[in-house]
């Protein structure tokens, strides 16, 4: 069947990525009659070569799903009350511009938050929105507890994001997971299958988990530290690799600044201190740490698990060093960093004053994970909530969640649903009327993945693979996210962001690195790039001493610990006789 052609039947098939997950597999959709009938992997797919899991495989079943919202609806009962009209888009995109132009009027832009929830298509788009509106109150729950930390302090250490290298043609011999679950996640870009097809050429295998997940029970060493104590293991971690004198020399020397402070700052962290606070044995600790100090090439897979506890950013930040220390940093096969193939996207960032940027809710406080420490600025999630609710230091009046069920997804439900109710004005754009939706005055509905026209750059962040996600189909009056906040944009009268989401699409590929065309992308589907490794010898580290910031002079300055420190005494329980064993499920 040719790609693009109609073939005998009448079934078109058009080239495009799944976002199921955070993507990466190349899809073929094939619509027959304006329908989605099939998804199969396409088979020249570089991060599935057509395989899908899933979720990929049925996603007919999510565009034509029962519970779709399919038209604009406008609350008419009490807030909760599920009594709703429907309307034309005309009336809904109006009504919302002239609520908002009045709140922006008479309270400041600052009034009108927008959330978000994790990294989908409509991403930079709404963070442009925010800028071109004037707000810094837009939310992410990644910014405090999903891959951001991971991305800022890389950014703060590295100069750069690294990435596991699954692209190229030396597969790794030694895979540390850590707090992670790629072979069921698939997070971010890097896909499932290309992890499972690197764990067919028998690297060795060390997990950090709790639980006894698929991948610990493959596992040559499974650490199943107590929750949450991740900051104690990297720590001894370092303090095993440093003390046994296992760390790569001429690369730390040439490479990075501040070992020897590293050095003396980990000295008090030995795995005898760490076992009592982590239940992990000391030998176990000496063990992996041995193990991953002594294979190469290395890498280490970081997952949510980590950013979900106590001082994520810098114990992010300590366990990034180990592979920086054992110099498995831009290599085949270990840790790489992307080629950044697509050209800048169009945030406004500009349009944030220093008066505006002044109001950003928690950007003063929390400088790493919001403010002017941040790989992105934005609001911090708890401070907006409390804005809501209490109007401290000021009442946020208007609320607009898109693709956000921030109800169930941001801390503490119920504070987070008096805050919703308190808000003058509220809209959600939706695939469905969640329990987030159900609390809005008005809900739009959006269209899922394969309606959808975009362009991402594979892994995230890194940008090595430009993949084209293409619309396929239709389904009753839902409109791309996208394109919902461009026509908002012109309804507002504001005078940027108003272009269609297709030109910025062509944009980002004709000013990419390789330039590519927006027609070669919609005949392959993606743009293999050559990959460059060891790219820190030509230019040096993009941080502030052109090395890998072991000793973080960023965060210096902004006055924060330049090490990860935790307490020495920390409260130590025993580690349990025997631990109930895990799910069968997991
Ligand atoms: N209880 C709990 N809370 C969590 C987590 C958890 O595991 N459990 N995980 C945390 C993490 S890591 C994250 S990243 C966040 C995720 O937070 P969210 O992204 O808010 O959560 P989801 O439920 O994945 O998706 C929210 C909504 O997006 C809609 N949606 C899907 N595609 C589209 C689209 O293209 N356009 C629009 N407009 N809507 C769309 C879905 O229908 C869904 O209702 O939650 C965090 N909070
Ligand atoms: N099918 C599907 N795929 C998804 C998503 C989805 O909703 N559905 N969501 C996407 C999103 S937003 C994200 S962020 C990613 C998440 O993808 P991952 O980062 O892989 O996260 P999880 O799969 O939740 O695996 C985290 C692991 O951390 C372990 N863990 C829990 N607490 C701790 C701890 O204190 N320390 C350590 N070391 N480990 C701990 C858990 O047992 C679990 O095995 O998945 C993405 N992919
Ligand atoms: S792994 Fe993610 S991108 Fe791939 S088919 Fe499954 S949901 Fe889609
Ligand atoms: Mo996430």
């Amino acid at each position: 069947m040719s790609v693009g052609n109609t073939v005998a039947d009448g079934t078109k098939v058009v080239k495009s990525v799944c976002r199921g997950c955070h993507g990466g597999c190349s899809v073929l959709l094939h619509v027959k009659d304006g329908e989605l009938t099939k998804v199969k992997g396409d088979p020249d797919g570089p991060l599935n070569r057509g395989r899908l899991c899933p979720i990929g495989s049925n996603a007919k079943y999510l565009v034509y799903h029962p519970d779709r919202l399919l038209y604009p609806q406008r609350r008419v009962g009490p807030r909760g009350s599920g009594k709703w009209e429907r309307i034309t888009w005309d009336e809904a995109l109006d009504d919302i511009a002239e609520k908002f132009n009045a709140i922006r009027a008479a309270d400041g832009p600052e009034a009108i938050a927008l959330g978000q929830g994790t990294g989908r298509h409509h991403y930079f788009h709404v963070v442009r929105f925010a800028n071109a509106m004037g707000t810094p109150n837009w939310t992410e729950p990644g910014f405090a507890q999903c891959f951001l930390p991971r991305v800022t302090s890389s950014f703060h250490t590295f100069g750069d994001f690294p990435v596991c290298d699954f692209v190229g043609d030396v597969p790794p011999q030694c895979i540390m997971y850590w707090g992670h679950n790629p072979v069921n996640s698939g997070p971010d870009g890097e896909t499932r299958f290309n992890v499972r097809d690197s764990l067919s050429h028998k690297p060795k295998v060390i997990v950090v988990d709790p639980r006894e997940t698929e991948l610990a029970k493959l596992a040559d060493i499974w650490l199943r530290l107590r929750p949450g104590t991740d900051d104690a293991l990297a720590l001894s971690m370092l303090n095993a690799i440093i003390g046994e004198k296992i760390y790569d020399e001429s690369f730390v020397t040439q490479w990075t600044h501040g070992f020897d402070a590293l050095a003396g700052h980990v000295k008090q962290y030995t795995p005898e201190w760490a076992e009592p606070i982590t239940w992990v044995p000391v030998e176990k600790i000496r063990v992996a740490a041995r193990l991953f100090a002594q294979t190469k090439p290395a890498m280490l897979e970081w997952g949510v698990g980590i950013e979900q506890t106590p001082k994520c950013f810098q114990t992010v930040r300590a366990l990034s060093m180990l592979p920086a220390i054992t110099g498995n940093i831009d290599v085949p096969g270990g840790w790489m960093f992307g080629m950044h193939t697509l050209g800048p996207f169009p945030f406004l960032f500009d349009r944030i004053t220093p008066e505006i940027e002044s109001k950003r809710l928690g950007g003063d406080r929390f400088k790493v994970l919001c403010g002017e420490g941040a790989f992105v600025r934005t609001g911090h999630i708890p401070s907006v909530i409390r804005a809501m609710s209490e109007g401290d230091p000021y009442r946020i009046k208007a609320f607009m969640a898109i693709g956000s069920n921030t109800l169930t997804t941001y801390a503490s439900s119920r504070r987070v649903y008096e805050a919703l109710k308190k808000l003058d004005f509220m809209v959600a754009i939706d695939l469905f009327m969640t329990p987030t939706a159900e609390l809005a005055d008005i809900v739009l509905p959006a269209a899922s993945w394969p309606e959808v026209d975009s362009l991402w750059g594979y892994p995230f962040i890194a940008e090595t693979i430009p993949i084209l996600q293409q619309r396929a189909v239709r389904v009753g009056e839902c409109r791309a996210d996208e394109e919902i906040l461009a026509e908002l944009a012109k309804r507002m009268n504001l005078d940027c962001a108003t272009e269609s989401p297709l030109d910025i699409i062509k944009n980002l590929a004709n000013t990419g690195d390789p330039r590519v065309s927006y027609d070669e992308l919609k005949e392959k589907g993606f743009i293999s790039v050559p990959v460059k490794y060891r790219k820190y010898e030509e230019k040096g580290f993009a941080t502030p001493t052109g090395k890998i910031e072991l000793y973080s002079t960023v965060m210096e300055k902004l006055g924060y610990p330049p090490f990860l420190s935790t307490r020495k005494r920390r409260k130590a329980h025993s580690v349990p006789q025997s631990l109930p064993r895990t799910s069968r499920w997991c």
